[in-house]
């Protein structure tokens, strides 16, 4: 699963897995790394790769999230390209639709063919539709074409028919009752990191990093979980904590509530926000997020 950032990417892949795999929210670049999602179609076990959005880099965490995105496409044996259509047909030269031919290109240049899919069609005239895919179709990558909603689930599971068809035979890669393929340390990290996007919105600085620290089983089934939250200045810091601490109070508090509903038991969350100078462009992180360190 391709695209530019907020094509919708995270939120169908959830949808077709049937349980909240990779997190999502309103900002762009808010999935930093590939996350797997198992689906079972009658017979088909499907492995759907959510990826980070694809998009011009100009940093070196961007280069490694587009790296991370295109690897993801590069072992894929059925591409899936999402598409934000109504901004894309409200903004035939605005960003997403500079990213999307971008992609296109990339397609282009690596000889593959993908589908394309039209996401947020509940949020559109109709009328708008059918020209944007008539233009998008004229690149001569496209086979088939969708018109979803990932939100409301309207055609979805065209899709995903449509994938398990092009699913080679073969063994099935995970037990039946795996839904995810993520270590439970990044999963609660990538939880925090949501929850953090989701109350800061735009005052969210860009370099914010979770990772999870401690992670410690309690003789009472319970779990205790340290994670840090990497800023790059103090001012950030300040906007991460918010007034009285209050801020961290809450994220720290919808974290636990999400995990404990994942995890299926009590946690501990400890929450602690750290100021590293450009930690983004420090090896040692990107394992702990997920990713791989680009040399430039
Ligand atoms: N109206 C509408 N909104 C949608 C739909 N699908 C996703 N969204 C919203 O679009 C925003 C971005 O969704 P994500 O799933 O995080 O998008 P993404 O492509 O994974 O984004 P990045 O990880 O940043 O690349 C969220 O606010 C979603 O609720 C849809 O079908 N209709
Ligand atoms: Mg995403």
């Amino acid at each position: 699963m391709i695209g530019a950032p907020n094509a919708g990417k995270s939120t169908l892949v959830n949808a077709l897995v049937g349980s909240k795999i990779s997190i999502v929210s309103p900002k762009v670049q808010t999935t930093r790394m590939r996350v797997r999602g198992v689906a079972i179609r009658g017979q088909t076990q499907i492995v759907f790769v959510d990826t980070p959005g694809i998009f011009t880099p100009r940093r070196r965490l961007d280069r490694a999230m587009v790296n991370a995105a295109w690897a993801g496409a590069g072992e894929a044996d059925a591409i899936l390209l999402l598409v934000d259509a109504p901004a894309v047909a409200a903004q035939p030269e605005g960003l997403a639709a500079r990213d999307t031919h971008t992609i296109i290109e990339g397609l282009k240049r690596n000889k593959r063919r993908a589908a394309l899919i039209l996401n947020k069609v509940d949020d559109m005239p109709r009328a708008d539709l059918l020209p944007l895919a008539e233009r998008l179709n004229t690149e001569g990558v496209f086979e088939p074409v969708f018109m979803i909603s990932a939100l409301t689930g309207d055609h979805g599971e065209d899709v995903a028919k449509w994938t398990a068809a092009k699913m080679p035979e073969g063994p099935w890669l995970y037990p039946p009752d795996q839904a995810a393929d993520i270590p439970m340390r990044l999963l609660a990290a990538e939880i925090t990191r949501e929850k953090l996007y989701l109350r800061l919105h735009d005052e969210l600085p860009y370099a914010t990093a979770v990772e999870t620290e401690k992670w410690e089983e309690r003789k009472d089934g319970s779990v205790k979980i340290d994670q840090v939250v990497y800023v790059e200045r103090e001012g950030q810091k300040a906007i991460v904590l918010g007034k009285g601490g209050r801020a961290v109070k809450a994220i720290g508090e919808a974290s636990r509530t999400e995990l404990e509903e994942i995890l299926g038991r009590r946690v501990h969350l400890f929450l602690f926000v750290k100021v590293r100078e450009n930690w983004a462009d420090r090896r040692e992180h990107y394992a702990a997020i997920g990713l791989e360190y680009p040399d430039e």
